[in-house]
């Protein structure tokens, strides 16, 4: 083909970028430069040995190429979204973590699908008070599936709703078993993909809204109402988040210094208390096992440029299980080093920690590294829980697990994300929904976005000088 070389797409650039590139000290060019050198210094070691080579000229995906995975007495569920990118995954209801994702694979458009992750669910949900007179341990104690489960009505779910047997009384051992309309799927907007203008004054902006596929459940506990929901982004993306809604405790008011008023005057302080979250994050990218961990900061140097501070960032391998903190610029990504894209750099998935406030588990309190933003540890089928684990020879929780810092290759990510609810006035009633999540995006599973425009074809890296 005349427009491909060893492979790869050949650079070339249109004339308007060629033209703003060699502006002097134009935004574009610092723009570029930024970009340039934030992914030099970021892929640091480059791969040495060739593994499976993503084709060049791979077909379409659609939901005719999607290969969907086995999942055993379930239907696989398979969505192509607006960017022509796909998604397919089995889904399942466990009695304690509620809604378990398994065999997430994402089919970037027009290249050869990716498996992302083994499975993806709930590790545990911890609502201590500050009173300090109550603390929760949800997903162990009382379980987002079985009869916490709620089924889904058409108000509840304006999409598709999929039924799963699920205990109607009980834990489905000793009660029985009813089939119920628990899962909401939904293609909602996922906004502005993108939307680029070239210099030309008539020129008419490329602009693209996306669609997300996106999944849910609601189980009751306690007072509490909690949406599971997990969005699949057309760019790849991978959005956990858990909504709370319901009522304010009855039982929980204690006094200003431990809550807030939400009745008539001073009175009626409704007891604040932590939502505390870890998801189980699973990797599998490219297949299980063969997974790598490494760590981004970029720090301020003492060095100043011309026109700002030079900030040095770098990749910091972690090579054993362990658990970090987050901090300003800071995030993590697993790789699989053996599967490269076009550009030659190896696959990964960013993990990025949003508003969170971080917290120590009421339960991890007495162990010498309590607290974590996030842990990385090797795959154990009797880790199941993030905290009060039924498997005391497993460990009782993360800071257990990473104890014999064993060496990692088949990841496990626990992702903590705390979110401290001070109550307010409009919290009654009913409570509005409160969210808190984190997002996984995809670093280097493509050379360039997989749905490129025609008229940004050929852009990929430095633009050549001009001339
Ligand atoms: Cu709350």
């Amino acid at each position: 083909m005349p427009d491909q070389e060893m492979g790869r797409r050949r650079r070339s650039w249109p004339g308007w970028i060629r033209r703003v590139a060699v502006i002097p000290g134009g935004l574009p060019v610092v723009a570029v430069v930024a970009v340039v050198v934030l992914v030099s210094v970021v892929w640091t070691a480059g791969p040495t040995t060739g593994g499976e080579q993503e084709g060049a000229g791979a077909p379409a995906a659609s939901s005719d190429t999607v290969r969907e995975p086995g999942c055993g007495a379930g239907e696989p569920l398979t969505e192509t979204l607006s960017s022509g990118s796909a998604w397919t995954m089995c889904w399942r209801i466990d009695p304690d973590t509620g809604l378990v994702l398994e065999d997430v694979t994402f089919v970037p458009a027009g290249h050869e699908q990716v498996r992302v992750l083994a499975s993806l669910t709930i590790g545990q949900l911890e609502v201590p008070y500050d009173s300090g007179v109550r603390s929760t341990e949800d997903i162990t104690a009382e379980g987002f599936g079985g009869r916490s489960m709620l089924a889904l009505g058409q108000e509840s779910c304006r999409g598709e709703r999929l039924s799963a047997p699920i205990p109607t009384l009980g834990d489905g051992e000793t009660g029985t078993v009813g089939t119920r309309e628990v899962l909401c799927r939904e293609t909602v907007d996922g906004g502005i993909a993108y939307h680029a203008k070239d210099e030309r004054a008539d020129a008419v902006p490329l602009v693209e809204r996306r669609t997300d596929l996106r999944l849910s459940t609601i189980s009751k506990v306690g007072w509490y109402e909690y949406v599971t929901q997990y969005t699949f982004g057309a760019d790849g993306s991978i959005t956990p988040e858990l909504g709370a809604t319901g009522d304010l405790s009855p039982a929980d008011y204690s006094d200003r210094s431990h809550g807030w008023a939400v009745g008539e005057g001073e009175h009626d302080h409704a007891t604040s208390h932590s939502h505390n979250v870890v998801w189980k994050v699973h990797w599998a990218l490219g297949g299980r096992g063969g997974q790598v961990v490494e760590q981004y900061d970029a720090e301020d140097t003492p060095e100043m440029g011309p026109r700002s501070r030079v900030v040095a960032g770098r990749l910091l391998p972690i090579p054993r299980e362990d658990t970090r903190d987050r901090e300003n610029r800071r995030w993590w990504r697993v790789v699989n080093p053996a599967l490269l894209n076009d550009d030659g750099h190896p696959v990964s998935y960013e993990i990025g920690l949003g508003a969170t406030s971080s917290f120590t588990f009421t339960h991890d309190d007495d162990h010498e590294h309590g607290g974590y933003d996030i842990a990385f540890t090797e795959a154990e089928g009797c880790q199941e829980f993030a905290t009060a684990n039924r498997d005391a020879h497993c460990g009782r929780g993360v800071p257990d697990y990473v104890e014999d810092r064993e060496r990692l290759d088949d990841v496990v990510s626990w992702v903590a994300v705390g979110f401290h609810h001070v109550p307010r006035d409009e919290d009654q009633s009913p409570m509005e929904s409160h969210w808190q999540g984190f997002t996984m995006v995809p670093r280097d599973v493509t050379a360039t976005r997989p749905d490129v425009p025609p008229e940004r074809e050929g852009i990929n890296g430095s633009p050549p000088p001009a001339g």
